[in-house]
């Protein structure tokens, strides 16, 4: 998928690429989008659609439902903006694909998500080398359209600075990673995805709801962030939610569990052991 924190992703200093503000920041420019690219959103978003029926949690499928999002083509940003923001007041920017941590949870911080303004190519639609824009609106936009998710990631965003400057930030990466990338819930006594990392992807949804290989752990916040994360291939570990609203009133504890933390050494997410 893409780099754990900021040691792949560009580093935190980097200057933004020609033709990106200070932010990062593009125009989405979607006249230019092809009539092939629409067609691979189409493609996977019907994929998605058949496959995880029933397997997302109620509030991604309210959120697809609530941003129209399943009216064809890639979507137009000002179009689905008018409607986030009003719900939860979020805004998606264009970004021209991985951006430094610092400036990707600047962003959250301010409500504003990062989606990239490219689609893989209609050859490449199971391998993934940056978050493109079906991975960043539809893998994330419906949750966003939730207000308990939409606070929750902001949270994350207004953390990161804070952690960081205590040399934390890559544990409140592995919190976003292992909630809203890749986190799992149970609803209703079953198994449902809820991170944007296993939405949009055929492979990993599959690996995560059935594979018997991966861990599928209760969510512990003070494990999670022990946990380290491998971007460059399935998930071998998974937290799994049994109270929804519970992580997403978690909220406030981020603070007292990072300061708790500092001396927890790592996790290795392939045994659970000591790293
Ligand atoms: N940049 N464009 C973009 N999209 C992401 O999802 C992203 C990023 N930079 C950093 C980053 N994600 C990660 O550090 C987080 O997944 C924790
Ligand atoms: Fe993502």
């Amino acid at each position: 998928m893409f780099p754990e924190c900021s040691t792949d992703a560009a580093s935190d200093t980097e200057a933004p690429p020609p033709g990106a503000a200070d932010d990062w920041t593009v125009l989405q420019r979607w006249e230019r989008f092809s009539a092939e690219d629409h067609a691979v959103w189409d493609t996977l978003f019907a994929r998605q659609q058949a496959k995880l029926s029933g397997r997302l949690v109620r509030e991604f499928a309210q959120g697809l439902d609530l941003l129209r999002l399943s009216h064809p083509g890639i979507p137009r940003l000002e179009e689905l903006n008018e409607r986030l923001l009003r719900r939860t007041g979020w805004t998606v920017v264009s970004v021209p694909g991985l951006v430094p941590d610092n400036v990707f949870f600047r962003h959250l911080s301010q409500r504003r998500f990062p989606a990239g303004n490219f689609i893989r190519p209609a050859n490449q639609l199971d391998y993934l080398e940056e978050p493109d824009v079906f991975h960043d609106i539809f893998g994330h936009v419906p949750m966003l359209a939730d207000p308990r998710m939409a606070d929750f990631i902001q949270a994350l965003g207004e953390l990161a600075p804070r952690a960081g400057a205590s040399g934390a930030l890559h544990r409140v990466a592995r919190l976003y990673w292992y909630s809203v990338e890749f986190g799992l819930a149970r609803q209703d006594g079953e198994l449902r995805i809820y991170g944007a990392g296993l939405a949009s992807s055929f492979s990993e949804a599959e690996h995560a709801l059935r594979s018997p290989a991966p861990r599928r752990l209760p969510f512990d916040l003070r494990a999670v962030l022990r946990t380290s994360y491998r971007s460059d291939r399935l998930q071998s570990c998974y937290f799994v939610v049994d109270d929804f609203d519970e992580l997403l009133a978690s909220g406030l504890r981020f603070d007292s569990l990072l300061a708790a933390l500092d001396d927890a050494a790592d996790l290795d997410p392939d045994t659970g052991n000591l790293a």
